[in-house]
């Protein structure tokens, strides 16, 4: 693969102080000339998808970055932002600092276990669909507008913007 890719980068985080984490985690992901930044979605509060019962509510947004790396070199990029926050993979869908994944990658798409893309369950996630909705209306996934996917994903209803570490929000 040649020249620069723009790709789609997701990430969540539920653990320590998530919006300074996630602020932190896009100037790493982007401090490199090879990953350049293009847009920055809204921060959004979610309702735990999966993984164990009473896990706190995430903060979740999505980046989109235009890079010379390979698939593979930036999935390395991303483990090691991951690393540097202190990310440990103890319990699958279980809490974390960070969670960095790739939704897409220009064309490109593999089904790879150690690199699936477009990332398999993005299509029906409204914590990654409904930020990146949001951050670019005409974005497709799939070949179908990722705005009307929002509008199928069971957990739209667990979205809603961030709006500082005070305020109250019951689903
Ligand atoms: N891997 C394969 N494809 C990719 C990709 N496109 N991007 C491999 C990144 N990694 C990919 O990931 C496990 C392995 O997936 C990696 O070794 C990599 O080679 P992981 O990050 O170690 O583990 P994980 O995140 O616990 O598993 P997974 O399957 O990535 O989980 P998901 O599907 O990302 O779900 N609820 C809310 N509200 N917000 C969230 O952010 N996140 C999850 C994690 C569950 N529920 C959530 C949220
Ligand atoms: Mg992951």
């Amino acid at each position: 693969m040649t020249g620069r890719v723009r790709s789609v980068l997701a990430l969540g985080s539920n653990l320590g102080d998530s919006h300074s984490t996630l602020s932190l985690a896009v100037a790493d992901l982007v401090d490199s000339t090879r990953v350049r930044l293009r847009e920055v979605s809204p921060v959004v509060r979610s309702i735990p998808v999966g993984g164990p019962a009473d896990q706190p509510e995430y903060l979740n947004m999505v980046i989109e970055v235009e890079t010379d790396l390979g698939p593979y070199e930036l999935l390395a990029h991303c483990q090691s932002v991951e690393e540097k926050h202190h990310r440990t993979r103890d319990v699958r869908w279980g809490p974390r600092t960070l969670d960095v994944d790739i939704i897409t990658f220009g064309d490109f798409s593999s089904d790879d276990e150690r690199l699936t893309i477009p990332h398999p369950r993005a299509a029906e996630r409204a914590f990654v669909l409904q930020p990146w909705a949001w951050m670019d209306s005409t974005a497709l996934l799939h070949g179908r507008l990722v705005a009307e996917l929002v509008s199928g994903a069971p957990d739209r209803t667990g979205i809603q913007p961030y709006e500082g570490a005070d305020t109250q929000w019951v689903p």
